[in-house]
């Protein structure tokens, strides 16, 4: 039908459609306040928003299937089996829904749109934003028995809706391409696609997501579906620790429109990880419901020690931190006014979802430990065991201050310092390896640029409480030369470097490393990482050489590109590639050139849930389980190093 422009489309175009037009105009102008960022980061989240109505449409009970797919040249389809959205003519605007979905901003259930309940999407801001920084989308609808298309280009449309096929069933295929105008990066990440889908199959219990990725090279695919909700969840985040019972404990209520869900196993280690959501999206910086969480398990384990008689005394009384200690619990509420708060809107702000998650934890808990006296005592008396090492722990923390002056100036050995004071222009990079810390120190800019030697293997903090932390010869030097303590002493008013670098090589050690600083940071320093302090240098992978020219690349995608460019027109010219092995192999030169110099250098950095991921991959490093370990070490593979587990 009115395939090319013809004079009968262009009298549509009134007064609303050129708002649409402004509206997509005006997420291209600033696209990082729809989606966060224009870096990799931004380039997921376009998934996530097209993702998350599918979600919404098995929400509403009329989708049982996702499927995402990262085709060649990163390209990707998301499709689910719901009702498809409507292709009829909507009276307020002449158009058709489909349309209207795709072209205004804010279109969608998601605000006030009828029959769904809670809305997602941190930005919640749908598909018309990743139609507006793809450059296609394609839109088809199985709905009726036929199948409706339209195409649009950076927003705008370039192939009106029309009937394209029948079929039989229903449902929505979208599939777009990232617009290289925008995105720094454009290569999508598997892992970061797989993580996000498994946790949103978690999050809803029953819904299958697959995830897929066709691109040559690199094919693979999940199908994650799992009924028991967050109660798996839990099990899941310790299938590399020791639980102390079998089961996970399940909590759930309502009250009005709200809902809260908590699952909760303990293991045997010091650690706690809580994960907590609102509407399905991850609030890595908490909010109410982990504080009502968390209120309501302190009172509950204190009033089931006092009841039993093992809670003799006030001293004997356990604090929150202490009920904490090998907890892993999953928090889920959903609401239809979610307020998000914090320094990146990652916190859940309404206050009556506090009430309903104590209200929750402290009745259902209670009950169930008259119903389990055998676990509650379990954990009970390991809150009880928390308690008595802490006090220990606070005196093992005197003695080692009193005897190094932790507070007094001296500087480790293994720390060469840089000259600036300030530490706003300061930066630290934590090496490992003797050769690549040389070089580094030969190599950097020492006026602001200090240089921590690393190297053996760390402490396994996953076993280890704060004393034996501050008594470690690894640790000590790096909460030395940072300056800002650890633990609930930790004091960012303190630290002597505003960027500390993680330099370690792209293989499976250098992982590793990065993996155990990560999760110490996370474990004792996270304000560090909350507040954007730490990073991950990136060396290049690549060196080439042709004649005398000599190039680096960053990636496989990098090093074919500068490959055809040395090249130029000849066929047949030698082009010498040379995988780095590892920054030891770099001489000081190079290591400042192509991985510390400010002006060329790229930095990652690392965001809480890099953090939480290390959390636990750590575990399953470090953990007692073998099977986790073998896994993890048979993905990482492509770094092709002898490793026995
Ligand atoms: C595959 C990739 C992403 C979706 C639906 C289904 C409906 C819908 C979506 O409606 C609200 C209401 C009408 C405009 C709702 C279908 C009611 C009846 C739907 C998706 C706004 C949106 N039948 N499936 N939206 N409408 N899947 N998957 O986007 O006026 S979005």
């Amino acid at each position: 039908m009115a395939e090319e422009l013809n004079p009968i489309v262009e009298q549509e175009y009134g007064a609303e459609q050129i708002q649409v037009l402004e509206g997509l105009e005006a997420v291209r102008v600033r696209p990082g306040m729809y989606i966060g960022s224009t870096s990799s980061s931004g380039l997921h989240h376009l998934v996530y928003e097209i993702v998350d109505n599918a979600i919404d449409e098995a929400l509403a009970g009329f989708c049982s299937d996702i499927t995402v797919t990262i085709n060649e040249g990163d390209i990707i389809t998301v499709t689910d089996n719901g009702r498809g959205i409507p292709v009829d003519i909507q009276p307020q605007t002449g158009r058709p829904a489909l349309e209207v979905v795709y072209t205004v901003l804010h279109a969608g259930g998601k605000f006030g749109g009828g029959g769904y309940k809670v809305s997602g999407g941190l930005h919640g801001v749908g598909a018309s934003v990743v139609n507006a920084l793809s450059e296609w989308l394609t839109v088809q609808v199985h709905r009726d028995g036929k199948i409706y298309e339209m195409r649009f280009s950076r927003g705008e449309i370039t192939q009106e809706m029309k009937i394209v096929g029948e079929t039989g069933h229903s449902g929505t295929v979208v599939t777009f391409k990232p617009d290289a105008e925008i995105f720094d990066d454009l290569v999508y990440d598997y892992d970061t696609l797989h993580t996000r889908m498994r946790e949103q199959a978690f999050l809803n219990a029953g819904l299958r997501i697959t995830t897929a990725d066709e691109r040559e090279g690199k094919q693979q695919r999940d199908t994650m579906c799992y009924e028991g909700g967050i109660r798996q969840f839990a099990k899941w985040l310790n299938r590399a620790k020791t639980p102390i019972h079998d089961e996970a404990i399940y909590m759930s209520g309502r009250r009005d429109d709200a809902t809260a869900e908590v699952a909760i196993q303990y293991n045997d280690s010091y650690n706690e990880t809580i994960l907590s959501f609102a509407n399905d999206i991850h609030t890595p910086e908490g909010g109410m419901h982990e504080t009502g969480f968390k209120t309501a398990l302190t009172r509950v384990l204190n009033a089931y020690g006092v009841k039993s008689g093992a809670i003799k005394s006030d001293a004997d009384k356990v604090s929150g931190e202490d009920c904490r200690e090998g907890l892993c619990c999953v928090i889920s509420v959903k609401l239809t006014d979610a307020q998000f708060e914090g320094q990146t809107k990652a916190k859940l702000g309404n206050a009556y979802i506090r009430t309903l998650v104590d209200n929750v934890v402290n009745e259902q808990l209670a009950d169930f430990f008259e119903e389990n006296p055998q676990i509650a005592k379990t954990i009970l008396e390991k809150a009880m065991t928390a308690n008595r090492a802490r006090e220990a722990a606070r005196k093992a923390k005197e003695s080692v201050r009193r005897k190094t002056g932790l507070e007094g100036g001296q500087m480790p050995d293994k720390l060469q310092d840089c000259n600036e004071r300030d530490p706003s222009l300061c930066e630290i990079y934590i090496v490992e390896g003797d050769s690549a810390a040389g070089s580094a120190i030969q190599g950097r800019d020492s006026r602001f640029q200090a240089i921590l030697a690393m190297w053996g293997k760390m402490l396994n903090v996953e076993k280890a409480r704060a004393d034996k932390i501050y008594g470690n010869d690894k640790l000590y030097p790096m909460i030395v030369a940072l300056g800002a303590g650890i633990g609930s002493e930790f004091d960012l008013s303190k630290l002597r470097y505003h960027k500390i670098i993680i330099m370690a090589d792209a293989d499976v050690d250098g992982a590793h490393i990065r993996t155990l600083l990560l999760t110490f940071f996370f474990r004792y320093m996270r304000p560090l990482i909350e507040n954007g302090y730490v990073y991950s240098a990136v060396p290049p992978l690549f060196k080439l050489t042709r004649g005398k020219t000599v190039r680096v690349a960053y990636s496989d995608e990098e090093r074919d590109a500068i490959s055809a460019e040395l090249r130029g027109d000849n066929p047949n010219a030698k082009v010498e590639i040379n995988r780095f092995k590892g920054l030891g192999e770099m001489d000081a030169h190079e290591l400042w050139e192509t991985t510390m110099d400010p002006e060329k250098r790229t930095l990652r950095r690392i965001t809480l849930d890099d953090a939480i991921a290390a959390d636990q991959i750590f575990s399953v490093l470090m953990g007692e389980e073998v099977e986790p370990r073998k896994q993890w070490i048979e993905q990482n593979a492509q770094y092709a190093v002898n490793l026995d587990y």
